[in-house]
């Protein structure tokens, strides 16, 4: 597996999102976030780790593109902090917040990386939330404002546009399980979390193509496939439920088919839909994002009210106990690229959680995520030689951060982070991508 059996135009680069890697939480007039408040709520995240200071990125942002620029990537996905900009979520605008994005962009543009923005990865302004977060209608016009100033403010040089990251990720974990921020446990309030973060995508689209002569728009999904445990029509029907729950759910309003029968009929309250909102959430995009780390395999089961359970399945499995699963990458490209015909694919994510260590010789040998990133990257080889049409791919993460729930505990980085002295060492995986990417076409 080499570049060359990619496109020669393929976009290659890493990603990172701003709660996770900036820190300076009170610097330059920042508003509060959800994840702020979660994080320094006792018991909610491992560790008692938070955001206050992470990989110091607010500061050291020219080193990190400095080493973006040493593995060669061609791109860099980040997310912007909308406290940063809009400190109480809507209304007055934060000239410093936005200062800092827009330096960033001109560093990694005269560097000659482009920028792909996304504009919502789980830090919602906590005054929002105070109104009710995303199962209140307004959070999603307040997020069509937001989109309005910064593409005003960075559409000159930026692009590229990814609306939401990981819709499920807000609305299941943060409002029905609620092991991420906000961390509100009701059922009901996930379904109108999910419908108004959808609703927010489909009313920021138009203003992003308004603000940015020549943009690209998408959304990035994080999709799994999901297997039966067993041929058993029960468990059959159950890897059904889940693939409604974890992926139909939003590819199908997306993709102009409205929500799906069989999981609306699983909820005693419908979606909050008015008017012409199933038109607005499908209004075309030039590409879908897919965040893939491993497949579910589930059986016929108690979670109410999918009524599936999680089987662990597989005999290797990353730090954060998921298998790996290079064939659902695969699947989902060839899968999402049939059924839903979405213009252009990128994989805004992928990558794997593995508990390094900084050697005697002060370099980090993580063979295991090496052989990671070939396994998927020689999958989605395959997929786009059999038709998917994925443009691009983008390893999750750039610097090891702070991973959520897990804190600090889980590294998913291409570049170790040494929390103590913000030291970044390029791990042996990093230098493995460096040499992928410098693989020069040889001609015949
Ligand atoms: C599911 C936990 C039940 C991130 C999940 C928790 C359920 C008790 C990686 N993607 O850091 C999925 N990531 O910010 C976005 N992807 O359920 C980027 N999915 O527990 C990465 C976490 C995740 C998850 C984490």
């Amino acid at each position: 597996m080499k570049r060359s059996d990619f496109p020669q135009d393929f976009i290659w680069g890493t990603a990172t999102s701003s709660y996770q890697i900036e820190g300076a939480v009170s610097e330059d007039g920042r508003g509060l976030s959800i994840w702020d408040t979660f994080s320094h709520t006792p018991g909610k995240v491992k560790g008692g780790d938070n955001g206050d200071v992470a990989c110091d990125h607010y500061h050291r942002y020219p080193e990190d593109i400095a080493l973006m620029k040493e593995l060669g990537v061609n791109a860099y996905r980040f997310s912007l902090a909308w406290p940063r900009i809009l400190p109480l979520g809507r209304g007055t605008v934060n000239p410093k917040g936005l200062d800092f994005y827009s330096r960033l962009v001109d560093t990694l543009l005269a560097r000659g990386i482009t920028p792909w923005v996304t504009l919502y990865h789980w830090d919602l302004p906590q005054a929002l939330e105070d109104q009710g977060g995303w199962p209140e209608r307004e959070t999603a016009y307040a997020f069509a404002e937001y989109t309005d100033v910064v593409t005003r403010h960075l559409g000159d040089r930026v692009k590229h546009w990814i609306t939401l990251n990981e819709p499920w990720c807000s609305a299941y974990l943060g409002y029905h399980i609620g092991v991420h921020a906000p961390g509100r446990q009701d059922l009901n309030l996930s379904v109108r979390a999910s419908h108004h973060l959808l609703l927010a995508h489909g009313l920021a689209v138009p203003v992003i193509r308004q603000n940015v002569p020549g943009a690209q728009v998408g959304i990035t999904l994080n999709l799994s496939p999901g297997h039966p445990a067993s041929p058993d029509p029960a468990d059959v029907a159950a890897a059904r439920r889940f693939d409604g729950f974890q992926n139909r759910w939003y590819l199908d309003p997306l993709y102009g088919f409205g929500y799906p029968a069989d999981m609306l009929a699983l909820y005693s309250k419908a979606p909050p839909v008015q008017g012409d909102d199933l038109k607005t959430i499908a209004v075309p995009t030039d590409f879908l994002g897919i965040n893939y780390y491993s497949r579910a395999v589930v059986k016929n089961g108690d979670l109410e009210p999918y009524r599936f359970q999680y089987v662990r399945a597989g005999e290797e499995h990353t730090d954060m106990d998921w298998e790996v699963y290079p064939e659902g990458i695969y699947e989902t490209l060839v899968r999402v690229g049939r059924e839903y015909r979405p213009n252009a694919i990128y994989i805004t994510e992928n990558g794997a959680a593995y508990p390094d260590v900084m050697g005697a010789d002060g370099q980090v040998h993580d063979l295991e995520r090496v052989r990671y990133f070939e396994r998927h990257l020689d999958l989605c080889a395959r997929a786009v030689r059999h038709g998917a049409p994925l443009k691009g791919y983008f390893a999750w993460s750039l610097l090891d951060n702070f991973e959520w729930a897990e804190g600090y505990s889980k590294r998913f980085g291409l570049v170790y982070v040494d929390f103590s002295t913000q030291k970044r060492t390029i791990k042996d995986s990093g230098l493995w991508f460096r040499d992928f990417l410098r693989e020069v076409v040889k001609s015949s």
